[in-house]
């Protein structure tokens, strides 16, 4: 096992400590939160009673496969905890998602939930957003006019940086909703809430991959063992 799947595998452990028997839990999408997934998943058929909602059709898979009970969003209600990773972590505990292609669901799954918890080794954490590409869920219809308002709406929040199509297989990667991703190379992201209020405002934005003041905790594996941020 490589060091960085000892890391998922610390963490994933510390959230599983959070859950407790009848909950109903969002389940995120990505090598971290699958992680967690397996955990939760042995924990179940030794007998946990849970009810969980899947952020993706790879992440429903995984979880069925493992003997979770998967329910949808609508009739589960509201969720009492999701736990997911992330591509980007700041200090106050703003996020760049959607690496994995899910952010969509991922941001529905989050915001039904009293609690939303963080989970990634310590790579992830940054001093500020924006290394990472910021993906960006987009209408396929007109998608290009709305890479380039997206370009036009970056450069005025002061980023700056290719905005291109996620490539997929064959054609443009789809996301479980059938949408387009625009990954966005801006570098650095000064004012996140800003650029998240004017992406917000463009018609073909499904939604973007920046998750502001939603994250109640990260649980943050690194050499020293697993800490919590808040
Ligand atoms: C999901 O998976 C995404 O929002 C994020 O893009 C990615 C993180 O993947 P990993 O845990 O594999 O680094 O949480």
């Amino acid at each position: 096992m490589s060091n960085g799947d000892d890391l998922k595998r610390q963490v994933a452990d510390a959230a599983l400590g959070l859950v407790e028997p009848g909950m109903k839990l969002g389940l995120g999408t990505g090598s971290t939160a699958a992680a967690f997934i397996a955990a939760l998943g042995a924990r179940v058929r030794q007998g946990l009673d849970v009810e969980c909602v899947a952020t993706s059709s790879a992440t429903e898979a995984q979880a069925k496969a493992a003997g979770i009970p998967i329910a949808t969003l609508n009739s589960a209600g509201e969720l009492d905890l999701t736990v997911d990773g992330a591509d980007e972590i700041d200090a106050s505990l703003s996020l760049i998602k959607g690496g994995g292609g899910a952010l969509l669901r991922e941001k529905i799954v989050a915001m039904a939930s009293q609690r939303f918890v963080v989970i990634a080794d310590e790579s992830k954490l940054v001093d500020g957003l924006g290394a990472f590409p910021l993906p960006i869920e987009v209408e396929p219809f007109g998608a290009q006019s709305t890479l380039r308002m997206i370009g036009m709406v970056g450069r005025e929040a002061g980023c700056d940086g290719e905005v291109k199509l996620r490539e997929g297989a064959d054609g443009p990667f789809r996301t479980d909703g059938g949408h387009y991703i625009a990954d966005c190379a801006f570098g650095a992201i000064p004012d996140a809430a800003l650029l998240g209020d004017m992406l917000t405002m463009i018609p073909g934005v499904i939604e973007h991959g920046l998750f502001i003041d939603m994250a109640d905790a990260a649980l943050i594996a690194g050499a020293e063992g697993v800490r919590v941020l808040e």
